[in-house]
């Protein structure tokens, strides 16, 4: 049975080799996923690592609209991670590339392989500003993202001008 289309929030970030290269082809990837358009994409920002080790990070965030129902999704983007050859040495270990599924549709999930919306999401500048830029309307449990933003302590995030 096709899916209705559905919009969803992809959390993109990179910290090892080349990052903004592996960003760019990870937009064009997800941008070719099967029922998957992308609807908007935000810039790309430079970010001090939070509770990771390793050096500054490429992320950015991905607006979509897809037939893929949320696991399809989850499996697509963690094999997309492994084609641009993300390792998983350690917890939080720098990794070219690093996709997560930040929110589908309202929907509210509690699984063992996913979480929805993603558990972290409202403690991440590294998230919130991307998140604004392309979908300012967007709450989280009632709260409106740019709440939670002016919430957070100081987390260190500049723009990309490219
Ligand atoms: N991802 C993490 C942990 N810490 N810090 C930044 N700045 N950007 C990330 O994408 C990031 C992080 C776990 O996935
Ligand atoms: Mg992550
Ligand atoms: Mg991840």
């Amino acid at each position: 049975m096709r899916r209705q289309e559905e919009e969803a929030f992809i959390g993109l970030g990179s910290n090892l080799g080349d990052r903004v290269a592996n960003v760019e082809a990870a937009f064009a990837a997800i941008a070719a996923l099967p029922g998957t358009r992308l609807a908007a994409r935000s810039s790309l920002y430079e970010t001090a690592p939070v509770a990771a080790a390793g050096g500054d990070y490429v992320n950015a965030v991905a607006r979509v609209r897809t037939t893929l129902a949320p696991l399809d999704l989850l499996h697509a983007l963690q094999a997309i991670e492994a084609g641009a050859g993300r390792l998983r040495p350690y917890p939080n270990a720098p990794r070219t590339l690093d996709l997560d599924l930040l929110l589908y549709g309202d929907l509210e999930l509690d699984g063992a392989e996913l979480l929805l919306p993603h558990p972290r999401l409202h403690e991440r500048a590294f998230v919130l500003e991307p998140l604004l830029e392309i979908a300012p309307e967007l709450g989280l449990r009632g709260e409106p993202l740019a709440g939670l933003r002016a919430r957070l302590g100081p987390q260190r995030i500049a723009k990309l001008d490219r």
